[in-house]
């Protein structure tokens, strides 16, 4: 089998986690969503996330735990999260965002998150309230 895993950050700082809303492709465009990529051969998820936020963000990021779950995006295209913690930087939608808005547990539901990444965002929320 060969399937492409998308890695998203569950990226929190302060007690609050980072939500992005994508400018692309169109029929994403404007939907809220876990930062993150495609894992490039011969990287590993926590190298992709480092690489993706890096990128995307402009920050410096430690990847902590898996969220638990693997969400089927298309065939061939399944989404995996992890925590992490920023370490450095501003996050700042250089590539792929419009929009950046830290999120405090209670204000989960405060943007319209892509469906498939409502699992890992609650269960990043979850996550958070223990730290
Ligand atoms: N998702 C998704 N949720 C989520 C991410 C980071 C990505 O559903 N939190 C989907 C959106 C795209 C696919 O995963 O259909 C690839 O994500 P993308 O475009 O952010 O990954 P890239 O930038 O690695 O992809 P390429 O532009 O193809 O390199």
């Amino acid at each position: 089998m060969n399937e492409t895993v998308v890695v998203a950050g569950a990226v929190y700082d302060r007690g609050r986690l980072l939500a992005a809303r994508r400018s692309a492709p169109p029929e994403l465009a404007g939907r809220w969503e876990l930062p993150g990529g495609k894992v490039e051969p011969g990287e590993s998820a926590q190298e992709a996330l480092v690489r993706e936020l890096r990128e995307e963000l402009g920050i410096e990021t430690e990847p902590l735990e898996r969220i638990a779950g693997e969400w089927q995006l298309r065939p061939g295209l399944v989404l995996h999260a992890w925590t992490a913690k920023l370490l450095d930087g501003e996050p700042r939608p250089l590539q792929d965002h419009d929009e950046l808005r830290w999120l405090a547990p209670e204000d989960a539901d405060a943007v319209d998150w892509l469906p498939q990444d409502r699992p890992a965002v609650a269960e990043a929320m979850r996550i958070l309230r223990t730290l």
